[in-house]
């Protein structure tokens, strides 16, 4: 008999075909609060567990007494209680890699974006008021030359450092645990302290993870740190920055701008004022969101759990503490 697992997330026939060779699946579209009690339920026979979305705690794994591996579609796992997961001897795979240069590419959207109101004038242009040159009144800031701050060197940096130092001849200061030589190496990247990042760069880009050390690293003390013509980016995760402290930056001018994929909570509330301040340029998280690039992820997390539970693992774990 074929192990059951559980998806939650729709998929590409393709890979769902892909799936249905190796498992019985249990489908549900997405995870809502209406269709919770059922989740459990199936979850009693569960071996395997794929999509994204939606918190995977202790209350949940408490009930998959079965379950032997999760495959998250996505590279970030903050909404898995991993710990949990590692003591029972559950395996974590994501899928990280797939989704790197897609995420470098939205940081560039929203560098160009906020610097150079693309929003704010396209709308401008389009209400009917655009009856002759543009004054200063709608000039934006230069991007090329300026210098970028990365927060969190890991592979997305990485890929943002090569865009703008190749691409937009943009002298690359970062902060992480630990320098990253191949930034120093390949892009003449300097590893500097927080203070020091804040108040030298012109965008100050934030690609990390959430976890403990990092949920509010930016907050009101680090944001005054910041130039007043600088712009904050975030595509790592929400609560990274502390969102009540930045909508009282950005309503008092302390900085020029934000361009932000990533939300507190998301979705973010339509009545939010980040949604009504013209110097914000606000996305529903997409981040990865292309057809090539979620299509990669989809068949990246298909193939981590197949080789999760009929295999060897090799790559994408989280915790490979538990096949040792
Ligand atoms: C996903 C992300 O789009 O991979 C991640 O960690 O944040 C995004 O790429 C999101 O998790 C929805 O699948």
């Amino acid at each position: 008999m074929k192990p059951s697992i559980i998806l939650y997330k729709i998929l590409p026939d393709d890979l769902l075909a892909r799936l249905e060779q190796h498992f019985t699946v249990l489908p549900f579209n997405r995870l809502t609060s209406e269709n919770r009690q059922d989740f459990l339920l199936a979850l009693k026979q569960a071996q395997g567990l794929i999509g994204s979305g939606g918190q995977i705690d202790k209350s949940v794994l408490d009930c998959a007494p079965a379950l032997k591996a999760v495959s998250t579609i996505s590279v970030g796992y903050d909404n898995f209680d991993v710990q949990t997961m590692t003591e029972r001897g559950i395996i974590m795979m994501h899928t990280p890699t797939v989704l790197t240069e897609t995420v470098a590419d939205t940081v560039m959207a929203l560098i160009l974006s906020t610097a150079r109101r693309v929003v704010e004038v396209a709308e401008w242009a389009k209400s009917g008021q655009w009856k002759g040159s543009v004054g200063s009144e709608l000039f934006g800031l230069d991007v090329h030359h300026k210098t970028i701050g990365i927060l969190g060197m890991g592979r997305i940096g990485l890929a943002l450092a090569q865009r703008a130092h190749g691409g937009f001849n943009m002298p690359v200061i970062y902060n992480d645990r630990q320098p990253n030589p191949e930034a120093n190496s390949r892009f003449n990247a300097r590893f500097c302290d927080l203070d020091t990042l804040l108040a030298e760069s012109d965008f100050v880009c934030v690609s990390l993870p959430l976890t403990e050390q990092t949920h509010h690293l930016i907050s009101d003390e680090q944001l005054a740190k910041m130039k007043p013509s600088a712009i904050l980016i975030n595509t790592g995760r929400g609560p990274v920055v502390d969102e009540a402290a930045l909508i009282k930056a950005l309503k008092q001018k302390r900085i020029y701008g934000a361009g932000l994929d990533v939300f507190e909570k998301e979705p973010l509330s339509a009545d939010s004022e980040l949604f009504r301040l013209p110097n914000v340029v606000a996305l529903p998280h997409i981040g990865s969101a292309t057809h090539e690039t979620r299509y990669n992820m989809a068949a990246c997390a298909v193939d981590n759990l197949i080789t999760a539970l009929t295999g060897k693992v090799t790559v994408n774990c989280v915790n490979p503490q538990v096949i040792k």
